[in-house]
């Protein structure tokens, strides 16, 4: 889809505790002092609707979620999220940071939950508006330091996951990052600090020549 706008899509995406939240948060102070008009933004919860859905999704204590469910809910989500925050953002020439996109649908859905990557490309694509980002990153963990990290207050219904689980999405984030190389770049972030993950994202950002 034509996003017609000047803006630019930044998301990032990785296991649990891999720094996300931490570098956007460093990207917006860098970007908005460079006088760039920022939104750092999330899934799920990006919108008021979205974090409603949030809690239903992430609240450990509510009674089981069947996986259909929870993906529907992922993709109701993104379509408030895509048409109340991204696009009109990005129409307005902003740059968009966003934590957690349609990369995590088919990492999480798929590796995690088996459903076929077929159907969830196209409800990726559904669910978008077909929006694809101008550049991903992804933030690799090894499990062990990840989840340590994640679970630093208490464990969400996914964190709560077997190893098994979080392989598995490693695994397929893989894939997805050596099928997409244009716009995907990894930094497995399990032994660098978080100044030395920014100024790596900082000079790709630089290199990539994408802010105008
Ligand atoms: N999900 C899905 O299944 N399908 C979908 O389509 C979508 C999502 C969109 C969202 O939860 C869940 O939904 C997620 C996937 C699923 N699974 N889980 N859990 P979330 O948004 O709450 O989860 P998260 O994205 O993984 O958030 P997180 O656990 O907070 O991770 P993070 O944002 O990557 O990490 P952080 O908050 O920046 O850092 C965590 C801690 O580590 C913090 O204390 C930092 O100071 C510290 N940190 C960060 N970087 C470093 C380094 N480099 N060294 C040392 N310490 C560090």
């Amino acid at each position: 889809m034509d996003k017609t706008n000047n803006g630019m899509f930044i998301t990032f995406e990785g296991p649990e505790g891999s720094g996300k939240t931490t570098q956007i948060n460093q990207l917006d102070s860098y970007l908005s002092e460079m006088g760039y008009s920022v939104v750092s933004t999330r899934e799920p919860g990006g919108t008021g609707v979205g974090c409603s859905i949030r809690e239903i999704l992430l609240n450990p204590d509510l009674p089981p979620i069947q996986t259909r469910t929870e993906l529907l809910l992922f993709l109701a989500d993104r379509a408030q999220h895509v048409q109340e925050v991204i696009l009109p953002s990005l129409a307005m020439g902003k740059i968009v940071l966003c934590d957690r996109y349609t990369d995590s649908t088919v990492a999480y859905q798929v590796g995690g939950r088996d459903f076929s990557e077929e159907l969830i490309v196209t409800l990726n694509e559904f669910s978008s508006y077909s929006v694809v980002p101008d550049l991903t990153f992804m933030l690799d963990v090894d499990y062990k330091i990840g989840i340590k990290r994640a679970t630093r207050n208490f464990a969400d219904r996914f964190e709560k996951e077997k190893k098994s689980f979080h392989d598995k999405i490693r695994k397929k984030y893989h894939e997805i990052a050596k099928n997409n190389p244009d716009r995907m770049v990894v930094i497995d972030t399990t032994v660098k600090s978080i100044v030395d993950i920014q100024d790596i994202i900082r000079s790709i950002i630089t290199e990539k020549k994408i802010l105008r």
